[in-house]
Formats: structure tokens, C-alpha cells, sequence
């Protein structure tokens, strides 16, 4: 379930050790008395003895529960009480009778179980329950959402959100090995950085102001402030009334922004993370992808398996890009957006990670810095902006920034933005602003093209839609 190897799991007043403590090192603990927790998977038994796969958040340990060994009344609420009641219960460990194996064929390893001399109930699961956790029953997706805590017992979804635990953390230590710090922004925010069409408005006392659409600006006048190299992991909040399975209302976004930089420079540090998490996972974390896969494999899908990325990405230029388009016949032109269908090309050609680097201006935010130095072929304004992709999905936008407040001014009057809201933005830069680029990295979509999910509502706890702000 969750390899603890390199956890120090101390004591709390409810238990003396956890599940898995016991089940792989049952040798150390038999008969030693020890007090267990955990929600009871199975239960059976009639008569004088009761079994209890118990499991806890580290594995399973059966409990076996008989007769004159605990009180008739604990043994009878054992018996009685319903799957996914929680239980503690304190006895000695003891190795489980091995089964019968055929002669001359070797012996299973050895199990452990807990002999109970105790038994409390901790809380009764009320029944029927809304979704079973270990059955084989299809449900659908609002019912699972709207049951979310129920659904994350179930192991392939519990192992989903471990997964996303452990891309942060490689994310985050990758980062900070290379001289990044952490920060954190306003999510109040007055003025839009991605535009003011999707903002969620608040009252905020007896002014507006907004839900924060991106770190982005916040994160720039850090690295004014001599912050050098920063990394925001934070929400982002998008009024957009998109319905898709890659779109969402609220997500994570992980944003970094580096000092004496440029567009180039900051994709190496995302394909060096990138590849660093998909090599940690695949050290350490075989185990929480091997229940990904159970369950890909019982629903008719193939399983996944974590190929380490080789740097560097591909780079094919916006510019190529909209040609690889056009000779497949696509109705596209030099200014158009990339949409998923459209990269649905560039991906038969590059299937997993690729940059796509300097978009025409008119493409992307004020922010990003205006490459004057280099026109297309058609003579359209170039960027240092970039997207990252994974096949027909983009995971990151980034670029190197606008740092010439002069320029910075004009891009905000080019796009139709008024230059007074962003006077709080701008004048960080008319004191000395290092020339700096960055990127927001969507965490959900990284851990769709993990897992193999093919729905972002599956890689969020909570997820946040159009129709859905409850659980
Ligand atoms: P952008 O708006 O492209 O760029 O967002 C960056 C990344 O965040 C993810 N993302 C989303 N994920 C789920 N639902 C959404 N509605 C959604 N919108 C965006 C995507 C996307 O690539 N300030 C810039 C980043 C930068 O330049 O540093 C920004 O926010 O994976």
C-alpha cells in the first residue's frame, strides 16, 4: 500500500504500532502485545471466533478474535458489526497457521496476525454504504465525488493521491537542489494576470477585488526583490465555463521564477525536474503504481508503466509547428491557437513530452517578453513564450519575462489592459529588474500522464467544476 521503509512511525495514545509495521516484520513482534487501529475490511466468523482484515493507511494484518479470549460481548459487537466499522484492538502477535501446500513445493512467507485481547469499537460505519470499497461494482463519477472520502479507501484511488503527494515532493526537493525557494502569494488579488475575462470576483470589505487567477505577478516581483529563484506550489482559480476533462475551476498550480534567465534556461529546469520525479518514482514507488495498475488491468486497460523521459524534450517551434499542422490538411494559420485536436498531430510524431517555444506575441499575456530581434516568416511577432505538452495536452506555459518597464507599459495598453491597475506590478521593475523567466506547471495534468487518468477530476481530491462546489 504505502512503502514505509523509511518512515519513523512513533506511538500515538491510539496504537502502539501500524498495520504494516507488523505484517512485514511480524518475526520482530510475535508475542509481543501490541495495540492496532483500523477500519475492518472483512469481517467473518460464527460461534466462538471471529477474523478481521483490518487495514490502516499502511497495509492490512488480520485480527483474530476468540472466544475467552476477549469478553462474549466483545465477541459477539465483532461478529455484528458492519465492513469499514473502525476497530482497536490490543493482543499479541502471532505467525498464522501456514496453509496446506503440496508436498515437495516451498512454503508461502510467513503471516503474521494479531491475537486479540482487547476489542473497542471505535465508530460503527452505518450501512448500506454508497460505494463499496473493495467490490467490483461499476459506479459512476458524481457518485464517487460526492462520496470522496468512501472513494479514497479504494486502493487504486488512495494510491492516485500518494502518487500526486510524492510528484511535489520530488518536485519541490529537485528545486530546491537547485537553489530555489519557496514562497507564497496573495490569492486576494485586485487586478488579473491571465486576463479579466475569467476572474471570480469577491467582495473584499467595501471594495472588489478577485480570487488569484496565477501567481505570476507576485512571483515576478519577488525575484525583483532579489528572491533569485522561487517556486510557488498554490491554487489558481479560473472563471472559465469550460466542461472538459482537462479543465477545471480550481487546480494547483506549481510555478517557478528564476533570476538572469531565459525562456531556454527555464525549460531545462522543467525537464530536469520532470525527469527527476518520473526517476524517483519509479525507485521508490513501484508499489503505489502496481495498484494503479490492479485496477487498470480488472477494467480491460493496459497497464502503466514509468518510463524515466531523456533529455532534452523536443523543441518544435510554434512556427513548425503550424506547419506540421498545415501538411496534415488542418485548416490552420501562423497566429491561430494550438487546440488539443491540432496537437493530436504534432503528437503522432512526438507522443510524450515536447516544448513548444516562441509564439507569436499577439498569443500570449502582456508579461511575457517581446522578442523585437526575431519576426517569423510571415513577418508576425515573436515571443519568448512556451508551452510544454504531453502529446495533444498542455501541461505548462512559461517564458521568458518582460523586464523593461517602458515595454512592459505598452504590452499591458497593446492587449487592452489599463497600465494605472498594474501600477503595483510595473513599478517593480523601474528600479533594476533582472532580465527572468519562469513557468505554472498544471500538477493534476502531470499526474494524468502519470496515472494514465483520463479525466483531471480523477487526480483531485475535490475537484471544483462548473456544477460542482460540494464536497
Ligand atoms: P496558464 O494559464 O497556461 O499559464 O496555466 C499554466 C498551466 O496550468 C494548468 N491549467 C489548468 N489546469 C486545470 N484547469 C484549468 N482551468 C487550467 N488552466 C491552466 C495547465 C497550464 O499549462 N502565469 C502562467 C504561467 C507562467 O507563465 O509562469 C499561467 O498561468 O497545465
Amino acid at each position: 500500500m504505502v512503502n514505509t521503509s523509511e518512515v519513523k512511525w512513533i506511538p500515538t495514545n491510539y496504537r502502539t504500532n501500524t498495520l504494516n509495521e507488523i505484517a512485514s516484520n511480524g518475526k520482530l513482534f510475535i508475542n509481543s502485545e501490541v495495540t492496532l487501529c483500523g477500519f475492518a475490511e472483512i469481517i467473518r466468523g460464527k460461534g466462538a471466533v471471529c477474523f478481521i482484515r483490518l487495514r490502516d493507511g499502511t497495509g492490512h494484518l488480520q485480527a483474530f478474535i476468540k472466544k475467552g479470549n476477549v469478553s462474549d460481548q466483545e465477541l459477539e459487537l465483532s461478529q455484528n458489526a458492519s465492513r469499514e466499522s473502525t476497530f482497536q484492538i490490543k493482543g499479541i502477535i502471532a505467525e498464522k497457521r501456514a496453509p496446506k501446500v503440496p508436498e515437495g513445493e516451498p512454503l508461502p512467507p510467513a503471516e503474521y496476525e494479531i491475537v486479540a485481547s482487547e476489542v473497542n469499537i471505535l465508530s460503527l460505519a452505518e450501512t448500506p454504504m454508497p460505494l463499496g470499497i473493495t467490490d467490483k461494482v461499476e459506479v459512476g463519477m458524481d457518485v464517487r465525488l460526492d462520496n470522496r472520502f468512501l472513494d479514497l479507501r479504494r486502493k487504486h484511488v488512495n494510491a492516485m493521491f500518494r502518487l500526486r503527494s510524492k510528484i511535489l515532493q520530488y518536485g519541490r526537493e529537485h528545486l530546491i537542489s537547485e537553489g530555489f525557494g519557496e514562497i507564497n502569494s496573495p490569492k486576494i488579488i485586485a487586478a488579473a494576470a491571465e486576463g479579466g475575462t475569467n476572474l471570480f470576483p469577491i467582495k473584499y470589505f467595501d471594495r472588489n477585488a478577485y480570487l488569484s487567477q496565477s501567481p505570476q505577478l507576485y512571483k515576478q516581483l519577488a525575484v525583483m526583490g532579489n528572491l533569485e529563484r522561487v517556486f510557488e506550489i498554490g491554487p489558481a482559480f479560473r472563471a472559465e465555463k469550460h466542461d472538459t476533462y482537462r479543465h477545471l475551476n480550481e487546480f494547483i498550480s506549481f510555478d517557478i521564477e528564476m533570476a538572469w534567465a531565459s525562456d531556454e534556461d527555464v525549460m531545462c529546469v522543467q525537464e530536469r525536474m520532470i525527469t527527476q520525479i518520473w526517476r524517483k518514482i519509479k525507485e521508490n514507488d513501484q508499489n503505489l503504481i502496481d495498484d494503479v495498475n490492479e485496477f487498470r488491468i480488472s477494467d480491460g486497460k493496459e497497464p502503466i508503466v514509468v518510463n524515466v523521459p531523456t533529455i532534452p524534450f523536443p523543441r518544435v517551434s510554434y512556427c513548425d509547428a503550424i506547419e506540421l499542422i498545415k501538411k496534415s490538411g488542418s485548416d490552420i494559420k501562423w497566429g491561430d491557437d494550438i487546440e488539443a485536436h491540432h496537437a493530436d498531430i504534432i503528437a503522432e510524431k512526438y507522443s510524450e513530452f515536447y516544448f513548444i517555444p516562441r509564439w507569436p506575441m499577439s498569443m500570449k499575456p502582456f508579461y511575457i517578453f517581446h522578442d523585437k530581434s526575431e519576426v517569423s516568416k510571415t513577418g508576425g511577432q515573436l515571443s519568448r513564450g512556451f508551452d510544454l505538452n504531453y502529446g495533444r495536452d498542455e501541461m505548462t506555459s512559461g517564458g521568458q519575462r518582460e523586464h523593461r518597464a517602458g515595454v512592459l507599459t505598452q504590452n499591458l495598453i497593446d492587449v487592452g489592459l489599463n497600465p494605472d491597475d498594474f501600477d503595483f506590478y510595473v513599478d517593480g521593475f523601474r528600479y533594476g529588474a533582472p532580465p527572468h523567466a519562469g513557468w505554472g506547471l498544471g500538477v493534476a495534468r502531470l499526474l494524468m500522464v502519470l496515472t494514465g487518468a483520463g479525466n483531471v477530476r480523477e487526480t483531485v481530491l475535490f475537484p471544483r467544476d462548473r456544477k460542482r462546489c460540494t464536497p
